[in-house]
């Protein structure tokens, strides 16, 4: 079996008795790498400016992990510069968020050109490589230009808009135009994909008769749709045990009898924070029968604190619960209870599993896997209800959730109504769908879909070559 190189942003390291950090592609990449022998390069999350430090390696398991350090003028320029001020607004549909400067392109190639100076010296001839997400595009057109041969893949985490969005991006060509030197490049959904392809095409490319490859500039480039998973029937194991533990009981005692709704997110602006609260306020308002009889549980961990858009965004939050707090709030009862901190993974699992209800409503979302954790949780025989927002790549999968769109206050709060007094019969089936599709849609599943689809590729390559 060829080694597995993955190379993504961030290399988070698993320390004994240590919670995983918050973040999908932490929880994605860590399971992929489990069954396989495997090596994992990225950043540290350590910024130092001293002598160009080599790069670490720690040895867990069966997985070598490989970090390095950034220096502030790489964190400032790829990471929150170019990366996160400018492709993840713009993925997002959130043009009028992006903030672009010359020097942040820069960095953000630079730092490119740097991880494959790393990899050089990391890399065997027989290595299979994925790339991760948008912080790394131009990654491959590196490593080619450094003579590497080997298959390359790349998964891109978040949404991909449609052509006329990716054209917003300055000098398009140099960041998501590159993702046409991959072997393989794979998104949430079809929707994402095709969106892509729109793009190659309005490039120049030529569509392959099979629908799925491009010819561009000499190379080819095939693209598909690989909804990501999660880890079903562990998530499903955790949640079981997690209900009898001291943290979920006292949890649950807290509630005094209340139904509970809950929305576990990251602070990001894509998550569409301020909408699901504004739902929640009308909701209230709209529905005076169930003041005092529900709490809301909203756990969001900080996240980029650096970045301008995510303090606006923090400060709108903390308003707008203080607001809804003071407003219906009594002595003994607070309607929402807002916690920016993160727990650790069988504590959220016992939350879920206790909870009426799911907010998950984002304004856009690659897939978003608290939607699949959720359900995974669930007691089939008393099964909560899933909100789900229509702009989440889950809700392609999850049709069986109430879907609601984000943007309409008053069918947020209708959907919290339906939710909380939905009969237990239909709540079973709509549950019974989704946990099938999660089950057989496993996170083992999309990796190994993902890595078959890219040795495929890479084997009718060659022996297109050879003909
Ligand atoms: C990106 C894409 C895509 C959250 N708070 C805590 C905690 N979490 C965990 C959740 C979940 C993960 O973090 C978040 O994943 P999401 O998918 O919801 O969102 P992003 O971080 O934006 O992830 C997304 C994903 O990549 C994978 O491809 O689905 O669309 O944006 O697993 O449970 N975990 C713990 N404590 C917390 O407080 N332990």
């Amino acid at each position: 079996m060829s080694r597995l190189v993955i190379v993504s942003n961030r290399v988070t390291v698993p320390e004994p008795g240590q919670p995983q950090p918050p973040g999908g592609l932490a929880v994605a990449v860590h399971a992929a790498l489990k069954s396989r022998p495997g090596l994992w390069f990225g950043w540290s999350g350590k910024v130092d400016d001293g002598a160009a430090v080599e790069p670490q390696t720690v040895q867990r398991d069966n997985v070598t992990y490989v970090v390095t350090d950034l220096s502030t003028a790489d964190f400032q320029e790829y990471y929150n510069g170019f990366a996160n001020r400018v492709l993840w607004p713009i993925l997002h549909y959130r043009v009028d968020l992006a903030e672009f400067n010359r020097s942040d392109l820069t960095g953000y190639l630079r730092v490119n050109g740097l991880f494959a100076d790393h990899l050089s010296k990391l890399l065997k001839p027989d290595d299979v490589i994925w790339v991760h997400d948008y912080h790394l595009i131009p990654l491959a057109r590196e490593l080619r230009s450094r003579g590497f041969d080997n298959p390359i893949g790349f998964y891109l985490h978040i949404p991909c808009p449609p052509a006329d969005l990716l054209f917003t991006i300055p000098k398009q060509e140099q960041s998501i135009g590159a993702l046409s030197h991959y072997d393989l490049v794979g998104f949430q959904t079809e929707n994402d994909r095709n969106n892509y392809g729109r793009y190659l095409a309005m490039t120049g490319a030529h569509q392959g008769r099979d629908g799925t490859s491009y010819a561009l500039d000499g190379r080819v480039v095939r693209i598909g749709a690989f909804p990501v998973g999660i880890e079903t029937k562990d998530y499903a194991a955790t949640a079981v045990t997690a209900v009898d533990s001291h943290f979920t009981r006292e949890f649950k005692e807290s509630l005094q009898g209340r139904k509970l709704v809950v929305g576990v997110d990251r602070l990001d602006y894509s998550k569409g924070i301020v909408h699901r609260v504004e739902g929640y306020r009308h909701f209230l308002e709209t529905a005076p029968d169930w003041r005092n009889r529900v709490t809301y549980l909203q756990v969001t961990p900080k996240s980029r604190s650096d970045i301008p858009e995510y303090n606006d965004m923090s400060d709108d939050v903390n308003r707008l619960v203080g607001s809804v707090n003071g407003e219906f709030g009594e002595a003994a009862w607070t309607p929402i209870r807002y916690v920016n901190r993160s727990y650790p993974r069988t504590a959220l699992a016992g939350i879920f599993r206790v909870a009426a209800a799911a907010l998950v409503t984002p304004l856009r979302d690659g897939m978003n896997l608290v939607a699949k954790e959720y359900v995974a949780s669930q007691d089939g025989e008393d099964p909560g209800v899933l909100i789900l927002s229509q702009f989440a790549g889950a809700a392609a999968e999850l049709d069986t959730a109430l879907i609601v769109n984000p943007h309409e206050t008053e069918g947020m709060a209708q959907a919290m109504r339906v939710a909380l007094e939905m009969p237990l019969d239909e709540r079973q089936a709509r549950f019974k769908v989704m946990f099938e599709r999660i089950s057989r849609n496993d996170i083992d599943r999309w990796a190994e879909t993902f890595l078959a689809k890219l040795s495929e590729t890479r084997r009718s390559f060659l022996i297109g070559q050879l003909r």
